[in-house]
């Protein structure tokens, strides 16, 4: 095996939140449903936009680009690979991404559709989000270079590429540049809903050892051995895959590798201010973790403190410098 480029190169839905608080009326006047993700198409999606106040924050998102995000802040060498348009907020999450310093040359999206987008309304209880998928939705096997997958230590994807049919090819090339390089392919089963549209396919992946590391939280994987019992439900993971991540909110998070059961506590915060990307950040640390050799218990534990920043705050992407965080703890 050749030196590695990355520690860890992630792929997936590249997404910008656009967050603003609207009146009370707004959300009603719209017909939203107060606290529900709707998702919507170009021209509601441009309406919707030029109806936000200014005072809107733009925070790129997409959970397997938050994982890279996190990587890099951990001090790892990251990178992405997911699709946006070339407008305005494609530069936004281009920029972003670059700013952390993770590689990032997806070529732009030219045929129309705009970069994805999910605009979060506050109101005074809930989030409404309506997303729109658009260019996100076309990344295709051309977008996938045997280079750069073949130069990271772990190639990392989301069960969210399953949606669309171009994306799941580029999912499981991917995967084979992986293995062709003798490197490691991950994934995270990435919400239940997904896995109830996926099941056989997800499972074909794992047993098939196209994917060697999966991802979950409980409920994910309940939903993907069909079982309200976590112990079933883990000893079946156990069977199939060679190394699971399991994520258990606030009891933290488990791993089981080769037979070997470790578990570890969430790392305590004073509150859970916004639990988005609690899992995406969990990955960063987990993986940068493996990729550089770490044992389990050290690896679950700069997951779980990297989970810890990214609760502690609104927005699913590090504010702190975790490489600083995780050296405070001793863990870098
Ligand atoms: O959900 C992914 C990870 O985020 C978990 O494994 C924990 O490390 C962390 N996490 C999620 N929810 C909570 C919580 O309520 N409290 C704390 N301290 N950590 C949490």
């Amino acid at each position: 095996m050749t030196q590695t480029r990355f520690d860890v190169l992630t792929i997936g839905n590249a997404i910008v939140d656009i967050i603003a608080p609207v009146e009370p009326g707004f959300i009603e006047r719209e017909g939203m449903k107060e606290g529900i993700m709707h998702l919507i198409d170009t021209d509601r999606a441009e309406d919707l936009y030029s109806k936000m106040p200014l005072t809107r924050q733009q925070i790129s998102g997409g959970s397997a680009a938050n994982t890279a995000a996190g990587v890099a802040s951990l001090g790892g060498r990251a990178a992405f690979v997911g699709k946006v348009a070339d407008d305005p907020l494609g530069d936004v999450f281009a920029n972003d991404l670059d700013a952390i310093g993770v590689y990032y040359n997806t070529s732009r999206l030219k045929n129309g559709a705009l970069t994805a987008r999910s605009m979060i309304f506050l109101s005074e209880a809930e989030r409404t989000m309506n997303t729109y998928l658009g260019a996100c939705h076309q990344l295709t096997e051309a977008d996938i270079r045997p280079d750069e997958i073949g130069g990271a230590a772990i190639t990392y994807m989301e069960g969210f590429l399953w949606d669309p049919v171009e994306a799941k090819k580029a999912f499981v090339l991917a995967a084979h540049y992986a293995h062709k390089h003798e490197r490691a392919a991950a994934f995270t089963l990435s919400d239940p809903f997904c896995v109830d549209r996926y099941r056989a396919e997800f499972l074909d992946l794992i047993r098939s050892k196209t994917i060697d590391y999966v991802f979950a939280n409980v409920h994910e994987l309940k939903s993907l051995y069909e079982t309200d019992d976590l112990g079933t439900a883990v000893r079946a993971i156990a069977q199939d895959a060679e190394l699971a991540a399991i994520t258990m909110g606030a009891e933290g998070a488990m791993a089981v590798y080769n037979g070997e059961v470790v578990s570890v506590p969430a790392f305590p915060i004073d509150k859970v201010v916004d639990a988005t990307g609690a899992g995406d950040l969990f990955a960063s640390g987990f993986l940068l973790g493996m990729a550089r050799g770490q044992n389990l218990e050290s690896a679950l534990k700069t997951g779980c403190l990297a989970a810890s920043e990214v609760i502690s705050h609104i927005g699913a992407r590090p504010l702190l410098d975790l490489e600083d965080l995780s050296k405070q703890h001793g863990l870098a």
